[in-house]
């Protein structure tokens, strides 16, 4: 589902939910302005880095677009967990920061080989393969700094416990040890255990520190911080199952990356382990169990459980 592209930014920051016309949440409205908000963020968001090439390779990536799905699932939590949206700003950046990082080292030659992101030219194609592994090394870094010294107004505990779960969710024990899994697995098939592994690393790791770091920001309890962990570990799969799926089904065009590129290199998806409808159907169920976490905490979690919709009825 797309936002409409004339709504109006309204609610995210505000702690009300827009309401649609018929009284639901109107996620598109919803999403319109969190991206709007983001966009401007992550646009003041690199100061004047040098040397200038560097600096026109890490904005060429982090202001291309893209759903913005991680900073807004930040923003959402901290709601969600009765803190100001904008607090968590900072790290709602540092989030796509840390993103848009991974992207541009999975697009090397050496790891995914594309020349396609975001609709564009990936960024080693547009900058040089040299320029782009220090763009990404420039963007993981300074994500670490838009947390420890540009986030005021957070008490210092809680910015630490952000960078640990960032750390995380960067390192080994996720998207690094994912790709790495996933690498290994090239050419050869895998059970549906490793894919989740790879999935749940690659994929679910940072989706779980955007929603996870909202809600620290806001000084969530454990309870909260759970639910959280069940929403983020339904929602991971699911997207990577719907990003599986739309490898087979969606052009290139409509997906702004290569499309069909796990038929080629002969990858194990879910597609190819369960068939089309039934990846379909374990992404619903899993979308169903996300949902399930939040379920006491129903009254404020309706950006999450809309977001949650969209993953699975999402076309790029
Ligand atoms: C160097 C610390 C370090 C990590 C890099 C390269 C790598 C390790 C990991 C690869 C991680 C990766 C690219 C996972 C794929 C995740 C995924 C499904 C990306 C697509 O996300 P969308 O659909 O993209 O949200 P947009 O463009 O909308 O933001």
């Amino acid at each position: 589902m797309q936002a409409a592209e004339t709504g109006v930014p309204s609610s995210p920051g505000t702690g009300t939910a827009p309401a649609a016309p018929g009284g639901g949440f109107d996620l598109g409205t919803y999403l319109n302005g969190s991206r709007e908000r983001v966009e401007a963020a992550l646009d003041a968001s690199l100061g004047p880095e040098r040397p200038e090439g560097l600096r026109e390779a890490m904005r060429y990536s982090l202001l291309a677009g893209g759903k913005r799905l991680r900073p807004i699932l930040c923003l959402a939590a901290c709601e969600l967990a009765g803190g100001e949206a904008e607090l968590a700003m900072p790290t709602a950046v540092a989030l796509e920061m840390i993103h848009t990082m991974s992207l541009i080292h999975d697009d090397l030659p050496a790891m995914d080989d594309d020349d396609l992101r975001r609709g564009q030219p990936t960024n080693h194609v547009k900058f040089g393969e040299a320029t782009a592994i220090l763009a990404g090394d420039a963007l993981l870094t300074r994500a670490f700094e838009m947390v420890a010294r540009r986030s005021p107004g957070v008490p210092p505990d809680r910015l630490l416990a952000v960078v640990a779960e960032l750390s995380l969710a960067a390192g080994a024990p996720g998207l690094v040890g994912g790709q790495v899994v996933d690498l290994d697995s090239e050419g050869r098939s895998v059970d549906l255990e490793t894919l989740e592994y790879i999935h749940l690393h690659k994929t679910g790791a940072l989706l779980r520190a955007s929603v996870l770091c909202g809600a620290l920001i806001a000084g969530a309890d454990q309870a909260l911080l759970d639910g959280l962990r069940a929403y983020a570990r339904g929602i991971g799969l699911a997207f990577q199952i719907i990003d599986d799926i739309l490898d087979v089904t969606a052009s290139s065009e409509v997906l702004g990356k290569t499309a069909g590129k796990d038929l080629v290199a002969d990858k194990t998806t879910y597609p190819k382990l369960l068939g089309l409808e039934q990846s379909r159907q374990r992404a619903d169920q899993l979308i169903d169990a996300a949902k399930a976490g939040l379920e006491p905490w129903l009254d404020r979690a309706q950006p999450l459980l809309a977001l949650a919709d969209y993953i699975t009825s999402r076309d790029r």
